[in-house]
């Protein structure tokens, strides 16, 4: 039924043709909408429990986010404090250094933030963040994120299916790859003043692991509009690669025939490749990646061993059956 009721929910909010959604409904007219259905107006006077018609992140800082689902994709381990969560980051973009993105990132404001959407797909476009999440669900989503320096964080993400976001933007066959793009503005970034990375921060996935139900564009955390240092406002998360796969502040989704160049890769060739699945049995050049070390459990805590594709692997494996992951690594 939720189905359903989404289907009727994207053709009012997406009339084919001219007119563009923020013509048809105005912000407050959208919420009204949102509220008649929820309370069941359109499905008849049966109740809609579950997850939200609509995606909608207000863009004041830690503002609880509405109607989120929970997903069965979700972790039952231990999460990791909100604390470490927001503390702890890789984000050059404000610093190198671990606590940089958290100490650098407090003025950053996401907003205003437009996505644009080009390549080989039928619905391109630049769209307004409030615009571009709007057709769909926020789910919570309980990852272990695994960075390729060997420790590792149980995240709450809040975040849209990739799968998604792709359908509805209708790519067409010429489309084998998606590239992302984060935003590029040193005047807000202090990170990018320095030539550390070939700026801007570039990812890629297959359309297969973009397209896989695992794959996510998270939004938010802890059930909370994203964190500045972990990517506000729209960032990648794709649990089963290191987590420089996860890019931040995207503002670029492309649709492209060939591999993209990734920013680490490109840095480093000889330590980080496209693929970047974690595989306790490729080390990287310069460390074992046979364990990993989690973040908050103490400096006495002992070392977790890594799981193939960080424990995701019934979900992905298929995607690299006859791949050699030392060569495609
Ligand atoms: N734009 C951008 N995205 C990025 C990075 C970055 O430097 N810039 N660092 C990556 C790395 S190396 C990691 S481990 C993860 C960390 O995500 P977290 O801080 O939310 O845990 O973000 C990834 N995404
Ligand atoms: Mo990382």
């Amino acid at each position: 039924m939720t189905r359903w009721l989404i289907r009727i929910n994207n053709m009012l909010i997406k009339k084919p043709g001219d007119i563009r959604p923020s013509e048809i409904t105005s912000k407050a007219n959208y919420l009204n909408r949102r509220e008649f259905i929820r309370a069941g107006g359109i499905a008849g006077g049966v109740a809609l429990a579950g997850p939200a018609l609509s995606a909608v992140v207000p863009a004041e800082r830690r503002a609880t986010l509405d109607g989120v689902s929970k997903s069965r994709f979700s972790t039952r381990e231990k999460m990791n404090s909100y604390e470490d969560i927001t503390t702890y980051n890789n984000y050059w973009e404000f610093g190198s250094g671990k606590f940089d993105p958290g100490r650098n990132s407090g003025d950053f404001e996401p907003r205003p933030w437009q996505i644009t959407v080009d390549g080989h797909a039928e619905k391109t476009g630049t769209f307004d963040f409030d615009d571009f999440i709007k057709p769909y669900d926020l789910e919570e989503r309980i990852y272990r994120l695994r960075c390729v320096e060997a420790w590792s964080m149980v995240i709450p993400w809040v975040g849209i299916s990739l799968a998604e976001i792709i359908r509805h933007h209708q790519p067409t066959s010429k489309a084998k790859f998606v590239a992302f793009r984060a935003l590029h503005d040193p005047e807000r970034m202090p990170g990018q003043r320095r030539r550390q990375l070939d700026w801007p921060y570039r990812e890629g996935l297959t359309m297969a692991e973009a397209s896989n139900p695992l794959s996510i564009l998270a939004v938010g955390l802890y059930g909370e509009v994203l964190p500045n240092p972990n990517g506000a406002p729209i960032r990648l998360v794709v649990p089963w690669k290191y987590g420089f796969k996860n890019i931040k502040g995207i503002v670029r989704i492309s649709f492209v025939e060939k591999q993209p160049r990734c920013s680490w890769q490109m840095a480093q060739p000889n330590e980080y490749g496209f693929y970047a699945n974690v595989n306790p049995e490729v080390d990287h050049p310069r460390w074992s990646q046979a364990s990993e070390r989690r973040i908050g459990a103490g400096a006495f805590a002992p070392r977790i061993p890594t799981q193939m594709f960080n424990g995701y692997g019934e979900h992905v494996a298929h995607l690299y059956k006859g791949i050699d992951l030392r060569k495609y690594y």
